[in-house]
C-alpha cells in the first residue's frame, strides 16, 4: 500500500514536471521559428558591437542609444567593460555614433551597467535622459542633463525599496517616471525560480521625488513601458506572458486596464511614435534562445508595428524579422523620417530604409 502511494506521489510529481515544462517552453515561445522579413537598404550601424539594448530618438533627430549591459544570465561579448551611452544624429545621411562623455563626479565610470533609458524634455528644451543602471547589479536610476556639447552631467542617484530590480522606464519628469521591476537583478537566488515557475512576482512602480507606489502588479516578467503622445494612456510589455497591456494613466498616476493584446513573439521593449501614435516593439520571436545563447543558433530579431491600439481593430504587422544571421536578439525598434532603427540586447544595431 506504501508502495503504491509512493508511486501515485512520484507520477503526480513528474505528471506536474511535465505539465510545467510545457507551461515553461510555452512561455519562452520554444519551438517558434521564423519567417524572414526583409526591408530595404539595411546597415549595420558602424561602433555598434556589444548591444543597444535601448534607444530613444527626440524629435529633432538625436538618437540615445544604451550599449554594454551585462544581464544575469544573457551572453554579453565585452563581460569585462562597462556600459556607454552613444549618440547618433539621424538627420545626418550616414550618420555616425559617438560616445557621450559622462561629466560630474558622482558616477562611478567603471560599473556603468545602462539598460532602458528614457528622456524628458522641459519648457526650457532642457532634455534630460534617465538610464537604468545596475552598478554591482544592483538597480539605480541615473539622471543627467543633455549638454548640446555632445555630454551628459550626472545630476543624481536614485534608489528606492520599491525599485529593486528595474528594467525600464518612461519619463513624465525629470524626476518622476514609471518603472517595470524584474526582479532578476535583486534577487539572484529567486530569480530562477520565478523565471522557471512563472511566479509573475514582477510590478510597475510610478517614482517621484514626493513618494513612490506600485501602479500595476502581477506580471509574467514586465519590461518595456511607454506613453501615449498626449500623455493618456500607458502601454507595457509583459515579456513571457507575449501581451502588451493597454492603461489608462490618471491624473493622480494610478493606471487602470484597459485592454490586452496577445502576440506571438516575447515583447521587450515598446517605442511611440510621436506623430502617429503607433507602437513599434523589439521582439525575441524564441526566448530560448535569448536565454540559452548558442553562436551556431543564435536568437532570432523581430519588429512588429502596432496601428490603432485605442481602437476596437488594431492593425499588427511585422515589418522586420530574421533568424539571428544578421542580426541576434532585437530588443527595441524606432522609426525617424522613414528609416526605421533596431537595437539588441548584446549583438548588433540595423539602420534600415521603411
Ligand atoms: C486616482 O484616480 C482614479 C480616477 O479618478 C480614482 O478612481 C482612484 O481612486 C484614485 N486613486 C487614489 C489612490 O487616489
Ligand atoms: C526606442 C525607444 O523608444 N525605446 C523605448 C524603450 O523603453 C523606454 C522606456 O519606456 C523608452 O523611454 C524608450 O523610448
Amino acid at each position: 500500500m506504501a508502495k503504491l502511494l509512493m508511486l501515485t506521489i512520484a507520477g503526480l510529481a513528474l505528471a506536474l514536471l511535465r505539465d510545467h515544462r510545457s507551461s515553461y517552453q510555452k512561455r519562452l515561445n520554444a519551438f517558434r521559428e521564423v519567417t524572414p522579413v526583409e526591408l530595404p537598404n539595411c546597415n549595420l550601424v558602424k561602433g555598434i558591437e556589444v548591444g543597444a539594448e535601448d534607444l530613444e530618438i527626440l524629435p529633432n533627430g538625436l538618437a540615445f542609444i544604451s550599449t554594454g549591459l551585462k544581464f544575469p544570465g544573457i551572453k554579453s561579448f565585452a563581460p569585462d567593460k562597462p556600459g556607454k551611452i552613444l549618440l547618433m544624429d539621424l538627420k545626418e545621411d550616414d550618420p555616425a555614433v559617438l560616445e557621450l562623455k559622462i561629466i560630474g563626479n558622482k558616477l562611478d565610470l567603471s560599473s556603468f551597467n545602462p539598460h532602458g533609458i528614457s528622456t524628458f524634455t522641459d519648457e526650457d528644451n532642457t532634455v534630460y535622459l534617465l538610464v537604468v543602471n545596475h552598478p554591482d547589479f544592483k538597480s539605480t536610476v541615473e539622471l543627467f542633463k543633455f549638454q548640446e556639447e555632445k555630454s551628459l552631467l550626472h545630476l543624481k542617484t536614485i534608489q528606492h525599496k520599491l525599485l529593486p530590480s528595474v528594467n525600464d522606464i518612461v519619463a513624465v519628469g525629470p524626476e518622476h517616471f514609471y518603472a517595470t521591476n524584474d526582479h532578476y537583478f535583486a534577487d539572484p537566488y529567486f530569480k530562477s525560480w520565478e523565471m522557471y515557475l512563472g511566479l509573475a512576482w514582477s510590478y510597475v512602480a510610478y517614482y517621484s521625488p514626493e513618494g513612490v507606489h506600485v501602479v500595476a502588479e502581477g506580471f509574467d516578467f514586465a519590461n518595456g513601458i511607454s506613453i501615449s503622445p498626449d500623455g493618456k494612456y500607458v502601454y507595457i510589455a509583459e515579456l513571457l506572458a507575449h501581451k502588451i497591456h493597454v492603461y489608462e494613466k490618471h491624473a493622480n498616476w494610478t493606471l487602470t486596464l484597459l485592454k490586452s493584446l496577445d502576440f506571438d513573439t516575447l515583447v521587450d521593449n515598446i517605442s511611440v511614435d510621436p506623430v502617429t501614435g503607433d507602437l513599434w516593439v523589439g521582439c525575441h520571436p524564441n526566448g530560448m534562445r535569448i536565454f540559452v545563447y548558442d553562436s551556431e543558433n543564435p536568437p532570432a530579431s523581430e519588429v512588429i508595428r502596432i496601428q490603432n491600439i485605442l481602437t476596437e481593430q488594431p492593425i499588427v504587422t511585422v515589418v522586420y524579422a530574421d533568424n539571428g544571421r544578421v542580426l541576434q536578439g532585437s530588443t527595441v525598434a524606432s522609426a525617424y523620417r522613414g528609416k526605421l532603427l533596431i537595437g539588441t540586447v548584446f549583438h548588433k544595431a540595423l539602420y534600415c530604409e521603411l
